[in-house]
């Protein structure tokens, strides 16, 4: 076989045209100068030999994405949005505040049902029948006397008399020897009561009085001040010598000497 380079040389010999001819002659000289040894200096042969530009190319696929880039500041606030929205759900209760200052005083309430009774003050029944013994003893003994006209009761005094006439003295030892004393009279009601007596056995009676250092000046038979009188116009005139006090037939009272003979009436 002949080497490539020899072909187109051979078909020269025909009918060739004339560029196929110059490109033809520029690769025999190549080959020639490649077989007889002489070294080509290619750089020569290239800036001797520059074609015609080929046709653009395509373009290639898109590049990769970059990295992120540097995080920018932050925008300006936006506009304040529209009213009416939704009210929120209500809060937790506050903590307990302090007490408030006290109330005026209410008007007075309705009295309550009575409760039931309660036990007897004194449950020995024995005392109870006892006590109710005396009382019924007692309330005879007071029926019995006032049926006489010898007692009279005035609040809480009892007055009563023996009917016997004798000195001041005598009374009073006679109502002592009874539990009591001497009458003596400190309201209106108490003269009025003693001075019944007087007026029923027609005579003066005494009074627990007596004439203290200073001549006019009467006191209780216990030096007690007296808060009552009932003195007769002038009396008491004795200017000291009528230490004993009675009392007339209508109440009223004068100074006398302790030695006269007197209606005995004493309290209790
Ligand atoms: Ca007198």
């Amino acid at each position: 076989m002949l080497p490539m380079g020899q072909r187109p040389f051979l078909s020269a010999g025909g009918a060739a045209g004339a560029g196929a001819m110059l490109l033809c002659s520029l690769t025999l000289t190549l080959i020639l100068l490649a077989v007889s040894g002489t070294k080509c200096d290619v750089k020569e042969f290239c800036a001797a030999c520059s074609g015609v530009p080929g046709i653009p190319g395509s373009p290639g696929l898109p590049g990769r994405d970059g990295r992120d880039g540097v995080k920018g500041d932050p925008g300006p606030p936006g506009p304040i949005g529209p009213p009416g929205g939704m009210p929120g759900s209500p809060g937790h209760d506050g903590l307990i505040g302090p007490p408030g200052p006290p109330g005026e005083r209410g008007d007075k309430g309705e009295p309550g049902e009575r409760g039931p009774p309660g036990p007897p003050a004194y449950p020995d029944e024995e005392l109870q029948t006892t006590l109710h013994d005396i009382r019924h003893q007692i309330l005879q003994l007071m029926g019995a006397l006032s049926l006489q006209g010898s007692v009279l009761a005035v609040g809480e005094k009892v007055f009563s008399t023996n009917g016997q006439v004798v000195d001041f003295d005598a009374i009073r030892e006679s109502c002592a020897r009874a539990g009591g004393r001497i009458a003596v009279p400190k309201s209106l009601e108490e003269n009025a009561a003693i001075a019944s007596f007087v007026t029923k056995h027609n005579t003066y009676a005494y009074l627990g009085l007596e004439e203290g250092p200073t001549a006019g000046d009467f006191y209780y038979l216990d030096g007690a001040p007296v808060n009552y009188t009932n003195w007769y116009p002038g009396e008491p005139r004795g200017r000291g010598k009528e230490k004993c006090v009675e009392m007339y037939t209508d109440g009223q009272w004068n100074d006398r000497s302790c030695l006269q003979y007197r209606l005995a009436i004493c309290e209790f």
